[in-house]
This record gives structure tokens, C-alpha cells and sequence, in this order.
């Protein structure tokens, strides 16, 4: 809640934490108050500390009085009705004060035709009035009881709750009674247009700072404060009939019967449980069953562990026995290696009782890392919303929850917030869900954050906030029902701040006194929620105590059924905890067959000649000359048949277009492209917000093409295109880095989702991440997208040569975690983000992509490498002299990326074309083994060489090296012998084998899969929690037909003792950057001094 301010001497004292206006208001004694109140907290107009009569809020009070009084002059009291009519008000900014922001009084004329002049001190306590109702609606919150536990107080200046609000009140007891007009900025009123004094106290102390504590004050939009104003303080909102009331106490009482159903059961398990703040489950529900009933058919929510397998259970209704299940410690009957039961995701779909309306509900899977699923999901939402043509989210909805630590420390959430009202990343208004059990971890609020509330990261987005004491199960439901009719009404973001409290440690076993005595006291002491709400409905006669037994007994026995049958379960599925489902992709396909990625000549004449013209309606359209130029060079290139960098993506793009395939790019300044080479927007030089996408009109049937200019953010826009791709598999979608080194402020995003996906969640992505890379002297940024970590993450064997076949590139595609190629030529370029969608499934890509090469005239591509026929090269050969004569190749040096240009350049200088040839690693993980054991055998007599122009630490070397030692040796890694050829977790790699290749290439001609995976053996597997032997199953880790097992070897299982690499006698060396700890120098001189060595050390012989 507030910051900083545990105040446990206030608790201590019973009436010292009660602010001052409900007691002045509900005390027994509030008569004599009244007199106390006006002789010590008033502030008069005459005192020192006065606030002058007509500053800045008073002088906008006019304004407001004038403006109500132009709509309906009965609206206004009949002073203001005189006073107006005389003509003596002049709307501003001749109101702006006189002097010192003052507007002296006799500025009021009531002469003239008004006979009936209200005199000053009417306009005075009007005023007063309406300055007290106004400072209500700003500042009631801060003194709000939004604390169960009654600890926090506000941190004010002071710390006088009193004083927040009264600064104006002047009034005295003779007063409470004196009617007051109601300004149109109050709902209070109800029918009546006045009030007595005492009642409009009355009123508002209930409205503003009783449970709910409503922030929105600044908005800047009348229309919205109004709107909220009136969902708050219209009389009667908060009265339940006793049905409603009897469905809260039905779904606090399952809310709470599952934590402690799960506390009884699994009591030693960590649950990360939701107890003090059990009502979360009965809020989420009413959101959702509000926004049904006002028209979504689909919530996405994503949340962090507290309250998550609660939220699965009675939010979402996922099987009961599919839950508890997870806690069994089974072994999965699917491919992947999992995760924990509180990070899974979930999707459903089912009735919504409440509304009688089908509804889906999916829970995105999340890591550990709290909020990083933020973007994902708004990602995967604005998705759903584009394939649903739902372009207002009337049908398609997000739910954030947060805990209060992570909402307010983490920088993820403040760069999603930003997305939420940019055209192409919006999802039409978020619901933001704050799980506030005033703690994170052990951290008291006081230490973790600086702002008074843990929500004010909303503020920046003009969201309304409303924070509820959630003891308070009512205040609790209309809080949520207004969310979710605020975010029907005006598409935007909206936060509910669940004030409550943590019954527990962090997890069930952690000890929470060892760090926070003094709250856990009162929390021992505190009755629970469905406790005090029974008692509450029990008192007032709506239900009986029987009932309340009856209803918590009922839904324990369905726990205690779901129990019993989870016991005969054998194993868990993760598909059953799948958050993205792929209907109908899967079906019917060959999970081996990569479609033809070559396409007709005509269609890249076509989509060339689009890409470069100028729109139909040219001659209106001004167009900026040098982009004339680009594009009359770009009709130079098609009409010769051949394509740059650019060209070749809008070929890949428009070729996918054209079959239906939905492709999205999204990145910092990516409609012109960083380098200035993309130019897929031209914008009309006279016309603001005129622009033109070639892109989108090559064919008139063609899918939706979006480009679009992000926030300056990699983390949440990188998080959101993956949450985009997740929903899909027909689309391209695209993020590219301005430079590929700013991706690691999204690492998060990379590790937790992108690299390791499938595994934990079985959720695939095509997500093409797009990383600008290459040494060129720019400095130690701007330089290296930092591959040597993609690559780490890279799940393929370094010492494992998967067997050959025609199928090789396929399962080997299969079995990665992700792809990571640098393309040297546009052509593959073409074909690798074609075959993003040519593939039966989906991989991410992380595409290393060039900077000068760009515009490099050697780096163009004929139009016959991307027509039909052609496909993507995992290597290019050398295709000149030395490639011609392969054994007079002295050397052969393989490299990748931009590089090869230098090499080239370097060689043509040295008159070595027939003395070195240079092979071009174009995808390098997974490592092309099969090609590379083939371009050495071709060069049987050269020297290898690794040429790359990043340091030898970081760059391709170190994931290359040990991948080209075991493609050299043209084996996998073997056992010593057959009969031995049994798993364990000794890895012994690079010992010396007394078998040479021939024996090994007999062994890779026998069956390799009843080898190495005999069914009659027994394996030794190693899991997270320890070694365990059992039977190891072929056919279950290889079912070749589903094609869903590792073509590498096997997750989790280490390598066979004895493992040898055969000892051909040829190694590969390194050419290039010593290590070095930044990714390049500073200085030019000194990086061409770096580059020259490392061409000469490379071309020589
Ligand atoms: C990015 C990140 N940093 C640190 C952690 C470790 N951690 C797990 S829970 C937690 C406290 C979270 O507090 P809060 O957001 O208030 O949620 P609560 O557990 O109180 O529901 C921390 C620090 C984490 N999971 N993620
Ligand atoms: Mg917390």
C-alpha cells in the first residue's frame, strides 16, 4: 500500500489509525467534533496559511460553475444563476488571477439586473464545499481503509489524514445541517441537486474512504472522471442482492477450500497459495463474467505463482485431478522437459454459467522471471484480436495479475504499459490485477519501493486505479465490475489493487517471523475472509451458519473425488498444460517434409516491380527524391533479374503474402529500416500521416502485411512479437534489434521463452528475431548481436553426429530448440525466412543480418536463386578455382557472415582463388555436420581453418570448434563397444579412439537407433533431481512416425562412457580476434589493424 509507513504504535492504539473523518462522522460524539474540527483543522481565508479566495482550483471551480451554468442554468444554485446572467464573468484566460494567482472578490459583480445577490459568504462556503468534494475525489484514497490488517498508514506530509482532506473546511456544527447545491462534478446527490453539509461529509467519507480508494483524479479527460465518478458515488452501487451475495460467499468459500484442500494434502509442497488474498479468485471471475456479458468471448491472462493452480482450478475449471496431479512427481508421457506446476500454462474453453455464453480462458505458461509474461501476453491478445478482425478488443481480452513487489520493481511492466495505446501493439485495455499481500519475499514495501503505491507505474498511462481492502469481498465486486465496464467502455487500461495480506511465508515452508514478527502477530490473530464474510451474511440473516458448512463440505468432497482419481494417473501430459493450441496445424502432415521455399519467376517480377513503384495515385503523391531514386534502382535490379538485401526480404514477404501468410514486423524504426535500406513505408512529403506500403497491395486476395515502428523498448516489444507468434503458426512474424546488441535487454524474453519454449511449455514459435551484426568499426556497440550466447543455448550434441540421410537437415530441424544462421546473400536470406513457414513445424530463428553488406555490390542474388527449384544453402561451397580443383586446395577456411566478403576480397588480392578455397557456414546451428564432413572430404588435403572477425571468446568459434572435431571425424560419438553401450552421466569426450572412421562408418551403417537405444538395456538417466536407472525406451524417445523425440541425443541424458572421437589426423584451427573482453575497439585505426591481421593470418599458406 503506502510507502514506507508500518506503523505498528498506531495499530497498537484502537482509535489512533481511524482517520479523522470517519470519526468525525461515525462517532457517537461527532457534534462536539464538529466544534473540535472547525477550531483546530480549519484553514480560513483570513489565516497566515489561507489559501487565496480564488487561486488556481478555486478559479477553476468558476470555470466548472460557468461551464454547467452555459449547458442547464438551473444546474448551478441561483447565486451562480445571478451572477452569470449579469455578464459579469469572462471566461478565461481572462479569469487567470490578477495578481499572485488571486482574484480579489469585488471581481464579483452581483449588480446590475440581479436583484437577488448571494452574498460573499454563500459563495464562500459554496466554494468550500465544492473544494472539500473535490478534495475527496483527489486525496480519498490516501486515507481510505484499504488495510486489512490495519498496519500501513499514508506517508504524508505530517502524516495527518485529517488535514488531506479538510484543508478547506470551515464550517462549524450550525453548519451540518445547511443544504448545499451539488456541483455536476458529483454523483453524490443521486436525484437531489443539494444537500445538507453533513450528509454530503457523510456521503463522500463512504464513497472515498471507507474499502475502496479510488485514484483518477488525474485523468485528463472530464468524460472519464466523470464516468468513474459516477460508478462510485452514485447512492445504492454498493448494495448486493442476496443472491450476488450468496455466488461471492460460493466462490471465496472454493477459493479458500482449495488452499487449504491443498494444504492438507501436500503439505510439505510448495504452492505459492493465495491465502489473505483468497478473494482474487471470486474478482477475476466477475471480471470475466462482466466483460462476457458485455461481449468477449476470449480472456488471456497471465500471471505470476501466487494464487496460480487457484486460478487454474476456479477460474479457469482445469480437471481438478489434471492439478493435483502435478503434485505426484510423474514422469511425463510427452516430449519436453517441463516445468514447475506453478509457471504452466492452460487453455479452455468452456460455459460461462453466470452469462449462459461459451467462453475461452487461456493462462500463458510463464518463467520464474515475474512480469516478463506481461508482453507475451498482450503479444498473444493483440493476435487473437487481428486473426478475429476484433479491431476494437470488444471480443478478445487480457488480464495482467501481479504481485505488489514485482508490478512496481520490474522495468518490463512500465515498457508494457507503454504499449498500450500505440495503434499496432494496443490490446484495447488491459485489466491489471495487483495480488497486494504488502510483502515481496521477505521485502517490506518501505524498502522496495519509492512511490506511495505499489500501482503508480498506471499513472504514466492516465489508468485509473482502484485500490479495496480485500477483507471486503462487496467493495471487492464492484471495484471489478467497474474495471471491466471501464474497459468496455474506453478500451484502456485499468488497474484493481487487491489490498491484502500474506497468510504464509514467501512459499508454505518458509518462516515468515524471522523477518516480519510483528505483521505475522496480527496475522495469526486475523479471522480469514470467508470467515468475516460469513459471519458478515450469517449476522445479517441472507444465509445461515448450516449453509456455510454445507457449501465448504461440498466442495471438498469434489477435491477428495479429484484426488482419488488423480492417484490413478501414471503419468502427466504437457500438452495438457498447452496455453496456445494448434488446431488442425499438425494434422495431416508429413512432420519430415519441407515444403518448396523457390517460387515462380514471375511472381518475383511481380512483387519486384510493385516494391518499386511509387503508389497508383503517383502524380499526387509526393514522394522524397532520394526515395525516387531507391526505387528506380530497385527497378534496375528487377529488370535485371537480380535482388539486393532488401529486395530479397520483400520477396520472401511478398511471396508469403501472396500464399496467405499473415507477416508482421515490428522493431524500432523498421518501416525505413536502421540502415535506410528497407523503405517499406513511403510517406507523402506533404501530407501528414499519408503513407504507402507496397507491400500491402502486391495482390488484391494477399494476407495482411504489417510493418511497424516500435517503443524504444527491446524487452516488452521482443516479449509481445513472441506472444504474437504463439497464436498462429501461419504467420511470419518478425522483431528485429536496431542493433543486435540491444537484444539483451530483452533477455528475459530469449532465455525464459524464446531459447526453451518448447521444451518447458511444448509451445513452439517461428518468431524471427532479426540482429543487425558485424564488426565495422562502430565501436563496442553497435557491433556484435553476442551469437556465442545464442549458440550456447543451442540444444544440439557438439560431440554427436546425428545419422545420415536425406532427411538429415529436416530432423535435425526438428530436434534444435532454435535456429541460428548469417546469410551472405539475399537469396538465402529469402529462402531461410520462407522456410520459417515451408516447415511442418516451427522453430524460432534468430537471423544474424548485415549492416554494409546491405548495399555491398557482390551481396545481390540472381532471381534463379529464389525460383523454383532453388532452396536455402546450409553452407555455400566455394564455386570458384579452388572449388573447381579441390585436392591442389591448400587451405580451406570456413567462416560466416560478412566476413566472407573480406576473406574473398583478401584472397582475389593475394592470387590465392586456386590455393584457398572459402566455404560460407550460412546456418550454423544446428550444425550442418553432414555438409561439413563432406567440404572436408572434398579438400582431402588442405588445412582447415575457422576465419571470424569477432574475438575468439565470443562470436561462432567456440560452438563451431568442437562441432567440427566430431564432423571431421565423421562419427558421432560411440561407445567402446556394443555391449557397453549404456548411458550414464560420465561425459568423456575428445579421448583417442582405437577405431578408425572405416569401423566407425560401419557402425553408422547398422541401425542406429536399436544400437545406441536397445530396448533391452538398461539407461541411466539423469534428471533435475538425480540419477534414476530404469528401463530406457526406445520407441517412446524415437516415435519416428509423431517425429516428436530428440534427433540429438536424448534431453537429460548424458553422454556414453567411453565416448571417443576417431582420430583422423585433421583438426580445425582458429584464425582471428584474440579473446577480448569488450565485443570490438573503439578505435578505426585499430580495428582495421584487427581485421588486416586476421586476413592475413587467414589467406596465407
Ligand atoms: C525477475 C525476478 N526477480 C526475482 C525473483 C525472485 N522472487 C520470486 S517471488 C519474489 C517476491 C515477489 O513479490 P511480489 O511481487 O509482491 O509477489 P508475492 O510473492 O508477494 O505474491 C521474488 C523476489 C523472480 N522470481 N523474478
Ligand atoms: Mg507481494
Amino acid at each position: 500500500m503506502h510507502r514506507a509507513h508500518t506503523a505498528f504504535s498506531l495499530a497498537l492504539s484502537p482509535m489512533a489509525h481511524k482517520n479523522f473523518a470517519t470519526w468525525l462522522l461515525n462517532s457517537s460524539s461527532s457534534q462536539k467534533l464538529i466544534k473540535a474540527s472547525a477550531a483546530s483543522a480549519v484553514r480560513t481565508y483570513n489565516s497566515a496559511a489561507a489559501e487565496p479566495f480564488a487561486n488556481g482550483s478555486t478559479a477553476s471551480y468558476v470555470e466548472e460553475m460557468y461551464n454547467a451554468w452555459l449547458r442547464d442554468p438551473s444546474s448551478v444554485h441561483t447565486s451562480w444563476d445571478a451572477y452569470f446572467r449579469s455578464n459579469s464573468y469572462v471566461s478565461p484566460p481572462n479569469l487567470a488571477p490578477v495578481q499572485a494567482n488571486t482574484l480579489p472578490l469585488t471581481a464579483f459583480n452581483f449588480g446590475g439586473a440581479v436583484s437577488a445577490a448571494p452574498d460573499s459568504k454563500t459563495i464562500d462556503d459554496h466554494l468550500a464545499v465544492q473544494a472539500i468534494i473535490r478534495s475527496y475525489q483527489i486525496r480519498g484514497h490516501n486515507i481510505a481503509h484499504l488495510d486489512p490488517l490495519e498496519i500501513n498508514t499514508p506517508d504524508l506530509p505530517g502524516n495527518s489524514s485529517t488535514k488531506t482532506i479538510y484543508a478547506n473546511f470551515s464550517f462549524g456544527e450550525q453548519d451540518m445541517e445547511r443544504q448545499f447545491k451539488l456541483p455536476s462534478t458529483t454523483f453524490i446527490g443521486g436525484d437531489e441537486a443539494s444537500l445538507p453539509l453533513k450528509e454530503i461529509l457523510n456521503r463522500l467519507e463512504n464513497v472515498y474512504c471507507n474499502k475502496i480508494g479510488v485514484e483518477f483524479m488525474f485523468i485528463n479527460s472530464l468524460e472519464q472522471c466523470n464516468w468513474i465518478r459516477k460508478r462510485f458515488e452514485t447512492p445504492g452501487v454498493l448494495s448486493f442482492s442476496p443472491e450476488e451475495k450468496r455466488l461471492i460467499l460460493a466462490r471465496l468459500t472454493r477459493a479458500t477450500g482449495f488452499e487449504a484442500f491443498l494444504a492438507k494434502k501436500y503439505s510439505s509442497e510448495k504452492r505459492f497459495g493465495l491465502e489473505g488474498c483468497e478473494i482474487m479468485i471470486p474478482a477475476l471471475k466477475e471480471i470475466i463474467d462482466v466483460s462476457t456479458e458485455l461481449g468477449v468471448e476470449s480472456v488471456i491472462m497471465g500471471m505470476p505463482h501466487r494464487g496460480r493452480l487457484n486460478t487454474l482450478a476456479n477460474v479457469c475449471r482445469k480437471p481438478l485431478n489434471q492439478i493435483f496431479t502435478q503434485f505426484a512427481g510423474l514422469e511425463a508421457a510427452d516430449d519436453g522437459s517441463g516445468d514447475v506446476k506453478y509457471h504452466l500454462g492452460t487453455y479452455i474453453e468452456r460455459l460461462n454459467r453466470v452469462t449462459n455464453k461459451n467462453i475461452r480462458l487461456a493462462v500463458v505458461a510463464n518463467p520464474s522471471h515475474l512480469e516478463a509474461v506481461d508482453p507475451v501476453v498482450q503479444g498473444k491478445t493483440r493476435a487473437e484480436q487481428f486473426y478475429r478482425g476484433d479491431q476494437e478488443g470488444k471480443k478478445v481480452m487480457s488480464i495482467l495479475i501481479h504481485g505488489d513487489a514485482a508490478f512496481c520493481g520490474q522495468g518490463v511492466v512500465y515498457e508494457t504499459m507503454h504499449l498500450s495505446d500505440l495503434p499496432d501493439y494496443t490490446t484495447h485495455g488491459t485489466i491489471h490485477v495487483v495480488a497486494n499481500n504488502q510483502i515481496g519475499f521477505t521485502t517490506d514495501p518501505r524498502f522496495s519501493r519509492s512511490s506511495p503505491y505499489c500501482t503508480d507505474v498506471a499513472r504514466v498511462v492516465n489508468a485509473p486505479i482502484f485500490h479495496v481492502n480485500a477483507d471486503d469481498p462487496e467493495a471487492v465486486m464492484h471495484v471489478c465490475k467497474v474495471a471491466a465496464e471501464w474497459r468496455a467502455t474506453f478500451h484502456k487500461d485499468c488497474v484493481i489493487d487487491l489490498v491484502g495480506y500474506r497468510r504464509n511465508g514467501h512459499n508454505e515452508i518458509d518462516e515468515p517471523m524471522f523477518t516480519q514478527p510483528l505483521m505475522y502477530q496480527k496475522i495469526r490473530k486475523h479471522k480469514n475472509c470467508l470467515d468475516l464474510y460469513a459471519d458478515k451474511l450469517i449476522a445479517e440473516g441472507t444465509v445461515t451458519a448450516e449453509e456455510v458448512k454445507s457449501v465448504a463440505a461440498k466442495y471438498e468432497n469434489i477435491c477428495e473425488e479429484a484426488f482419488a482419481l488423480a492417484k490413478t494417473e501414471t503419468h502427466v501430459k504437457y500438452k495438457d498444460w498447452l496455453d496456445s493450441p494448434w488446431s488442425g496445424f499438425f494434422e495431416g502432415k508429413d512432420p519430415l517434409k519441407v515444403a518448396p521455399t523457390g517460387v515462380k519467376e514471375e511472381t518475383l517480377i511481380h512483387i519486384g516491380n510493385r516494391f518499386s513503384s511509387p503508389p497508383p495515385n503517383a502524380a499526387e503523391f509526393v514522394i522524397h527524391k532520394g526515395l525516387l531514386r531507391v526505387l528506380a534502382a530497385r527497378k534496375a535490379m528487377v529488370d535485371e533479374k537480380v535482388a539486393d538485401w532488401a529486395l530479397g526480404e520483400a520477396m520472401a514477404f511478398g511471396s508469403l503474402l501472396k500464399e496467405g501468410i499473415h507477416v508482421r514486423l515490428s522493431g524500432q524504426d523498421v518501416e525505413r529500416g536502421t540502415f535506410s535500406h528497407r523503405h517499406h513505408v513511403l510517406h507523402h512529403q506533404l501530407v501528414d500521416k499519408a503513407t504507402y506500403n507496397s507491400l500491402q497491395h502486391m495482390y488484391p486476395d494477399q494476407a495482411p502485411y504489417s510493418v511497424s515502428n516500435s517503443s524504444l523498448s527491446e524487452y516488452a516489444v521482443l516479449g509481445f512479437e513472441h506472444g504474437y507468434s504463439m497464436t498462429n503458426p501461419n504467420a511470419l512474424v518478425l522483431w528485429e534489434a536496431q542493433f543486435g546488441d540491444f537484444s539483451n535487454t530483452a533477455q528475459a524474453i530469449i532465455d525464459q521463452f524464446i531459447s526453451s519454449g518448447q521444451s518447458k511449455w511444448v509451445r513452439q514459435s517461428g518468431l524471427v528475431m532479426l540482429l543487425p551484426h558485424g564488426m565495422e568499426g562502430m565501436g563496442p556497440e553497435h557491433s556484435s548481436c553476442r551469437v556465442e550466447r545464442f549458440l550456447q543455448m543451442s540444444s544440439d550434441d557438439p560431440d554427436y553426429f546425428p545419422p545420415e540421410s536425406d532427411e538429415f537437415a529436416i530432423r535435425q530441424l526438428h530436434d534444435i530448440n532454435w535456429i541460428v544462421a548469417n546469410c551472405t546473400t539475399p537469396a538465402n536470406l529469402f529462402h531461410i525466412l520462407r522456410r520459417q513457414i515451408a516447415l511442418p513445424f516451427r522453430k524460432p530463428l534468430i537471423l544474424l543480418t548485415p549492416k554494409s553488406l546491405l548495399r555491398h555490390p557482390e551481396a545481390k542474388s540472381p532471381f534463379s536463386d529464389m525460383s523454383e527449384g532453388s532452396e536455402f544453402q546450409r553452407i555455400i561451397p566455394d564455386r570458384g578455382p579452388a572449388g573447381d580443383n579441390a585436392s591442389n586446395v591448400k587451405k580451406v577456411v570456413f567462416c560466416t557472415g560478412r566476413v566472407y566478403y573480406d576473406l574473398t576480397k583478401a584472397r582475389a588480392e593475394k592470387q590465392l582463388e586456386k590455393d584457398i578455397a572459402i566455404v560460407r557456414v550460412e546456418q550454423v546451428s544446428p550444425f550442418p555436420f553432414d555438409l561439413i564432413k563432406e567440404q572436408a572430404n572434398l579438400y582431402k588435403n588442405a588445412e582447415l581453418v575457422w576465419a571470424q572477425e569477432e574475438h575468439k571468446n565470443q562470436g561462432c568459434w567456440t560452438y563451431v570448434q568442437p562441432r567440427f572435431l566430431t564432423a571431421l571425424n565423421h562419427s558421432r560419438d560411440i561407445s567402446q563397444s556394443d555391449e557397453q553401450s549404456t548411458f550414464s552421466n560420465t561425459t568423456n569426450t575428445n579421448q583417442e579412439s582405437d577405431t578408425d572412421s572405416d569401423s566407425n562408418s560401419d557402425k553408422n551403417s547398422k541401425p542406429w537407433l536399436s544400437r545406441m537405444f536397445a530396448s533391452d538395456k538398461t539407461d541411466t538417466v539423469t534428471t533435475g533431481s538425480g540419477t534414476v536407472t530404469g528401463e530406457f525406451n526406445a520407441a517412446k524417445h524415437f516415435d519416428l512416425k509423431n517425429v516428436r523425440h530428440d534427433f540429438n541425443r536424448p534431453a537429460g541424458i548424458a553422454a556414453a562412457p567411453g565416448v571417443r572421437i576417431a582420430k583422423t589426423g585433421r583438426k580445425i584451427s582458429y584464425a582471428g580476434r584474440a579473446c577480448g573482453a569488450s565485443t570490438a575497439t573503439g578505435s578505426k585505426a585499430q580495428h582495421i589493424r584487427e581485421l588486416n591481421a586476421l586476413l592475413n593470418d587467414a589467406i596465407s599458406t
